[in-house]
């Protein structure tokens, strides 16, 4: 498992990240505490439009998409839509999070539509990110098509 997060494409400044990276980017960008957005949730993330700043996002960056090469797991999703509420959860009672949570690194979505209904839904939340693409079209994108295809994947967590 990759303990870096890379971030490429429409991007002035690609960079190659680690939690501590992450945890020195300004207080600005940080959440303390995730379950103050979503109460199901821990952990301690950084926004997504910090991430964008650092890199130098371009304005023809139009699609974000996110890339778990442990599971061959990809999402692509309109930016604008998670621009400002996207986050990236990397750390958990000062420790990097666990695989177990989806980490070292777990996109999160706080207000997400259910599953396989949208472009930006529960399914969006990659775990084990390991890269973030900004492209001007959509990317690769192997999220579940239907309600068969969704029980399907999730059998997977349970084996
Ligand atoms: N890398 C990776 N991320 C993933 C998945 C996956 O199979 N692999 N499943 C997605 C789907 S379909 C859902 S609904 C959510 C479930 O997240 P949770 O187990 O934290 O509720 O994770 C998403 N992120
Ligand atoms: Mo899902």
């Amino acid at each position: 498992m990759p303990d870096t997060l890379i971030i490429a494409g429409e991007v002035a400044r690609p960079a190659e990240l680690a939690a501590a990276d992450l945890a020195e980017l300004p207080a600005a960008a940080q959440i303390a505490d995730v379950s103050t957005l979503d109460p199901k949730r821990s952990g301690q993330a950084v926004r997504l439009a910090a991430l964008l700043d650092y890199v130098g996002a371009k304005p023809t960056a139009r699609w974000l998409t996110l890339h778990a090469s442990a599971d061959d797991f990809h999402a692509s999703i309109p930016l604008d839509a998670v621009r400002e509420r996207a986050v990236i959860i990397y750390r958990q009672n000062g420790e990097p999070l666990s695989v177990k949570a989806g980490g070292p690194f777990r996109f999160f979505i706080p207000d997400f539509a259910a599953c396989h209904t949208h472009e930006v839904d529960e399914c969006a939340n990659v775990k084990f990110v390991d890269r973030m693409e900004l492209t001007a079209e959509r990317g690769h994108d192997n999220r579940p098509h239907d309600a068969a295809e969704h029980a399907e994947l999730h059998k997977k967590d349970t084996e």
